[in-house]
């Protein structure tokens, strides 16, 4: 059972990228901006509360992240592996799902950080908000997102570094390309 976890800017191909991960090894996937888009279509309260950090281009608060990743993990029990992507996205919720897995008696295997420059995120996103029609996709709310990703995301680098876990991987170019970079980190875990 091999834990990974997909992080890096908004824009970053953290979904994109598990899309075809998913595909190609069979591993579960939890994607928290997923779980909370779906809340906020329930009308749940967990969606209520959400909705106005992420239009604003804040993160959800860490308590209501954590419940809900407790809350999942709990009904997926995943078995083959597990990719984590958007989460964890502060050092808080970092801490607090080495925590939960070291409960199950298993921990974070990999943590494979996206790198694309600022340019193109931008470009990126306000490509997919011409179509996708998500609220946060518009270029005062992804500029806050960056900052807030620069902010309170990326130091969880250093987290993981410390454990020696973290692995950066070039995020521009082609899409397969970039899978493919992703694959060797994945062959040497084994
Ligand atoms: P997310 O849903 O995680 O949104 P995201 O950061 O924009 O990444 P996403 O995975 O969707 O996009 P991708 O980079 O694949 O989060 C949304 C919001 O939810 C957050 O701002 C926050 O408010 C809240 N939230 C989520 N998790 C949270 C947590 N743990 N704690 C607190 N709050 C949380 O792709 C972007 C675009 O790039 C796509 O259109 C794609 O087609 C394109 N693209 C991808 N790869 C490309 C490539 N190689 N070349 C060209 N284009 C590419």
């Amino acid at each position: 059972m091999l834990n990974l976890v997909i992080f890096g800017a908004p824009g970053s191909g953290k979904g994109t990228q598990s899309e075809v991960l998913i595909e190609q090894y069979g591993f579960d996937h939890i994607s928290t901006g997923d779980l909370l888009r779906e809340e906020i279509k329930q009308e749940s309260e967990l969606g209520k509360a959400a909705k106005s950090f992420i239009d604003a281009g804040q993160l959800v608060p860490d308590g209501l992240i954590i419940g809900m990743i407790e809350k999942v993990l709990e009904e997926r029990q995943p078995k083959r592996g597990l990719i984590l992507d958007g989460f964890p996205r502060t050092v808080a919720q970092a801490e607090a799902l080495d925590e939960l897995f070291a409960k199950h008696g298993t921990a974070v295997h990999a943590v494979l950080e996206l790198r694309v420059g600022e340019d193109e995120l931008i470009q990126r996103l306000l490509k997919r908000g011409m179509g996708s029609g998500r609220s946060d996709d518009n270029l005062e709310t992804i500029k806050k997102r960056l900052d807030v990703y620069h902010a309170q995301t990326a130091p969880i680098a250093e987290h993981y570094g410390k454990k020696g876990v973290h692995h950066a991987i070039p995020g521009s170019g082609a899409i397969s390309d970039i899978t493919a970079r992703i694959g060797e980190v994945i062959d040497t875990l084994g």
